[in-house]
């Protein structure tokens, strides 16, 4: 009954310090050393080897370390165990904070502001207010359900699109290939919190940004993208912002992580680049919820259904 750690990407040693002291009781393995393969029943993984989970035997459940599993469904030989992903209320309230500040930055004009302030200009701009302004959030799962329900709060017309029908009290609600459209023609700020799967890579490319809409008074349409950058295509943003069809872009994730320092993105005018930080959560939490969630299924409770990751919609 042993927990195997595999984690590319961020530090391994804390996480197995980690976890060794939330689960005393159970033997916690270093995916870097040999181990015994036949003893792992569980694995907490990030971005592991392609083929590590394969060779386990005995293996009964994955539990991914983020909410997004793109990059664990992508091993071709992944066993056939059930998958939970992260859904963690501490990481929620994260990227609604990332969310509502990039809104309001691009509503409220802070990067012209900025500029005015560089240059001592006691300027006025024109300011749409917030009714009069649709942020529409394409993926209102749990992240987008979230953001969706603060920016309501504020103030703002906010609409949603995912790939089944759903109903949110406020909230106008599209799904599928045939939403698409009308989702697009009434939204002036566009966040995306979509997961990378076979469907949505490389949606956000030109002919979704000319759908768009533009008589919001904020120069054009913006884009927020904290989902992830398979998602993007960046060429298309860069032309996009500079023949006008993007008025900003505020962008967490990108096609290739970390971003080259080559990449115009990083000191285009109109462009906001984090580093993949929008959620960066609290460890400790994160390895809290996996400790419980391995006890659960252990003690024949299964996986939460909420967080159980449907591998054929990818997601
Ligand atoms: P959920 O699975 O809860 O929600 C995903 C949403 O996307 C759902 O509404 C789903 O539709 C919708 N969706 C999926 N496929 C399609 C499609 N083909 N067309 C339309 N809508 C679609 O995920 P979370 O909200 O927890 O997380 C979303 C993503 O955010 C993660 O997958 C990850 O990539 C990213 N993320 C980024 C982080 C960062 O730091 N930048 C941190 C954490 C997550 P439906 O409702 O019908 O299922
Ligand atoms: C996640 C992430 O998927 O950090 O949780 O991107």
């Amino acid at each position: 009954m042993s927990l195997l750690v595999a984690i590319r990407g961020w530090t391994p040693d804390d996480w197995i310090e980690r976890f060794r002291r939330l689960a005393p009781e159970r033997e916690i393995v270093d995916a870097r050393r040999p181990f015994d393969a036949a003893a792992v029943t569980h694995a907490a993984v990030w971005k592991p080897e392609a083929g590590l989970l394969a060779r386990l035997p005995g293996l009964r459940a994955i539990f991914n370390l983020g909410a997004g599993v793109d990059a664990l469904l992508a091993d071709p030989a992944l066993p056939d165990v059930p998958v939970a992903r992260i859904i963690d209320p501490d990481l929620t309230a994260r990227m609604t904070e990332w969310v509502v500040m990039n809104v309001l930055m691009h509503h409220r004009q802070v990067l012209a502001r900025a500029e005015d302030q560089r240059r001592r200009i006691w300027g006025s701009r024109p300011q749409p207010a917030a009714r009069d302004v649709t942020v529409g959030i394409m993926g209102l799962g749990v992240l987008g359900g979230d953001a969706a329900q603060v920016l309501r709060r504020l103030g703002f017309g906010v609409a949603g699109w995912s790939r089944t029908p759903r109903s949110i009290d406020g909230i106008t609600c599209f799904s599928g290939p045939v939403g698409l459209d009308s989702f697009l023609a009434r939204t002036d700020i566009l966040v995306v919190l979509l997961p990378a799967t076979p469907e949505t890579r490389g949606i956000l490319r030109r002919d979704l940004f000319i759908r768009l809409r533009r008589d919001a008074h904020m120069g054009g349409p913006v884009l927020i993208n904290g989902g992830r950058g398979g998602l993007q295509v960046e060429a298309d943003i860069l032309a996009a912002l500079d023949d006008g069809t993007l008025a900003a872009a505020s962008l967490d994730v990108f096609e290739t992580e970390p971003l080259a320092e080559t990449s115009p993105l990083w000191t285009h005018p109109r462009v906001v680049v984090t580093p993949h930080c929008a959620a960066d959560s609290d460890p400790e939490t994160l390895a809290r919820v996996i400790v419980d969630a391995v006890r659960r299924e252990e003690a024949g409770g299964g996986l939460a259904a909420e967080t159980l990751v449907d591998r054929r919609a990818g997601y």
